[in-house]
């Protein structure tokens, strides 16, 4: 333990053994402490509620660091009569940030509807040849994600990530860490082998072992006891009609405003502030920054102007949400010692999805969340391939499955920042990778075992021009250092996707994200906080 965590424990034991004699030495006012200084101190700010941002909240709570989460967006509080998120079928409002249309991947599958902008829990970011979805409140990715827990394959993480990672110990020290806070686990074998909701997983699996492929039935985010009950019927129906996207009203889904953020609050020195929306961030003295921020009304009102000021300040917006806001802040001369990498290395962790159709077997009526297994294709001769079985969920038998894919894709792309909209915009283009490696499993699966490629509606075979999975912009060893230290600063941090070179090799990224958000943190506590 460091020398500088049992200083700061034995303040607080100190403190409370001591009482009132502790508060009053503490109510006479030091007027150059910095919360006399400066409005809306906080020791440390942490940006954004996602993975990166809740890991580093609750672990700066538990060391005693007085600490403010600025989120943009709302806090969604699971109501018990099931209503809390927008529905599926029939999107509304709550379904995306400021959009006055669906904004779901997968169009043909969902109901034209249109809605008033409001502050929804799910982001689409249109870039040229890529959409970029996001997490837009309390929780980020966690409340809209599939809850898929997954560790990236030991060969595929040695070829993208720098040997400075010890994968190792992410894996026997920081996953399990996630693991255990998230409360994990995998499918139950009762509703694997019998349930008709994940016949799906079966057929999939059974086409996948006539390939000789490995099925890995991962650990997920969601409450196995609670979709039990929703096809009992004890609780609001929600997993099992597919529920993901937009969140989950039964309340299956552990997104992290179920674990992390509250474990935050209740170290006492954590406060969360929704619907307060960082424009950018300034360092104003060799020790201090400032935190320009936006206090919106769920509508989209800017209700308040205010700044905020930390000592510790760590950015945890996302990829998109992190890089934008570190070149907008260079740009307006806020934070010029950022070198010239910020930007750099973006990737969409080769994302693409693909759809199977006209099988001879049934894949059931309902498909239910959350997804449960993978496919490894690691010799695919295009590109190594880890196919999710995700779920359809069309109420009617379609014969069919659909999957995220997920490639080694060495693909990246970089931004640039837009004076004209104070925005940075994507450059991007697609190489085929991800569409050509997804394509030659699935038509491997195809010719063993029936069916065909996309063909159901007016789906397109193949969608590779979004991505669930931004990574990158402030990368580990280029903007940053190993630990999510930006380079050229004291006491600023990414812990977010921003620091990821582009990809999680062939995993769905939060595992990674947070384990190393959890290794970051320890370190930066250990040697950085004074
Ligand atoms: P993230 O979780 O996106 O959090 C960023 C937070 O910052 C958000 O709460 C934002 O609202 C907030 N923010 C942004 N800008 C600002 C600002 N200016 N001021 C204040 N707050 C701001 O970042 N990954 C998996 O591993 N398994 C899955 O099953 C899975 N399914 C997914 C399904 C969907 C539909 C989507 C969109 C993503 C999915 N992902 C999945 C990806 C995963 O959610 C994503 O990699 C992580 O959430 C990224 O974590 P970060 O901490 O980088």
């Amino acid at each position: 333990m460091s020398k500088y965590n049992y200083t700061r424990r034995n303040f607080i034991k100190i403190g409370s053994l001591a009482g009132v004699g502790f508060m009053i030495s503490s109510c006479k006012k030091d007027k150059n402490a910095p919360e006399n200084l400066f409005p809306n101190y906080s020791e440390a700010i942490v940006i954004g509620s996602g993975f990166g941002g809740a890991v580093t909240a609750l672990r700066l709570g538990e060391a005693g660091i007085k600490t403010t989460v600025l989120e943009r967006g709302q806090r969604w509080t699971i109501d018990p009569n099931g209503n809390t998120f927008s529905p599926l079928a029939f999107p509304d409002k709550r379904s995306a940030w400021f959009e006055t249309t669906s904004i779901a991947p997968l169009n043909p599958f969902v109901l034209p509807t249109t809605f008033d902008s409001y502050a929804g829990v799910l982001e689409r970011v249109r870039y040229d040849n890529m959409d970029v979805y996001a997490g837009s409140c309390v929780g980020g990715g966690s409340v809209v994600y599939g809850g898929i827990t997954i560790a990236p394959d030991d060969n595929l993480f040695a070829q993208i990530f720098p040997s400075e990672i010890d994968y190792q110990k992410l894996k026997s020290v920081y996953f399990p860490r996630v693991k255990q806070m998230l409360g994990t686990a995998p499918i139950p074998q009762d509703l694997l082998n019998d349930s008709d909701y994940f016949k799906f997983v079966r057929v999939g699996a059974s086409h996948a072992a006539s390939l000789g492929l490995d099925v890995e039935y991962f650990d997920s985010a969601y409450d196995w006891d609670l979709i039990k009950e929703e096809i009992e019927g004890t609780r609001t129906a929600s997993s099992i009609n597919g529920d993901i996207i937009y969140g989950v009203n039964s309340g299956a889904k552990k997104s992290l405003d179920q674990n992390y953020l509250p474990a935050a609050e209740s170290t006492g020195r954590v406060e969360i502030k929704p619907l307060h929306q960082v424009v950018d961030i300034q360092q104003i003295t060799d020790e201090y920054y400032k935190i320009n921020v936006e206090v919106i009304s769920a509508e989209g009102a800017v209700l308040e102007e205010k700044a905020f000021h930390c000592k510790y300040l760590f950015l945890g917006a996302g990829s998109i949400g992190t890089t934008k806001l570190l070149m907008r802040s260079k740009e307006k001369g806020y934070l010029t010692l950022i070198n010239e990498t910020l930007g750099q290395g973006w990737g969409s962790n080769g994302a693409t999805m693909a759809m199977r159709s006209g099988l001879s077997e049934t894949t059931g009526v309902k498909q239910s969340s959350p997804s449960s297994s993978a496919v490894y294709d690691l010799n695919n001769p295009i590109s190594p391939t880890v196919l999710d079985m995700a779920n359809i969920p069309l109420g009617f038998e379609c014969n069919c499955l659909i999957h995220l894919g997920l490639t080694l894709d060495p693909n990246r792309g970089f931004f640039t920042y837009n004076p004209s909209s104070d925005d940075i915009d994507l450059n991007w283009t697609n190489n085929g990778v991800p569409k050509a490696s997804i394509e030659d499993l699935i038509n491997r699966l195809n010719a063993t075992n029936g069916g065909v490629l996309g063909e159901l509606f007016t789906l397109p075979e193949t969608k590779d021009d979004l991505t669930y999975h931004p990574l990158g912009g402030a990368v580990m060893g280029e903007t940053c250092d190993f630990y999510g230290r930006v380079k050229g600063y004291d006491n600023l941090y990414v812990m977010d996707g921003a620091l990821i070179p582009g990809s999680t090799a062939c995993a769905n990224p939060s595992l990674t994200i947070a384990g190393l958000a959890e290794r970051n943190i320890e370190k930066i506590i250990q040697e950085d906080i004074t």
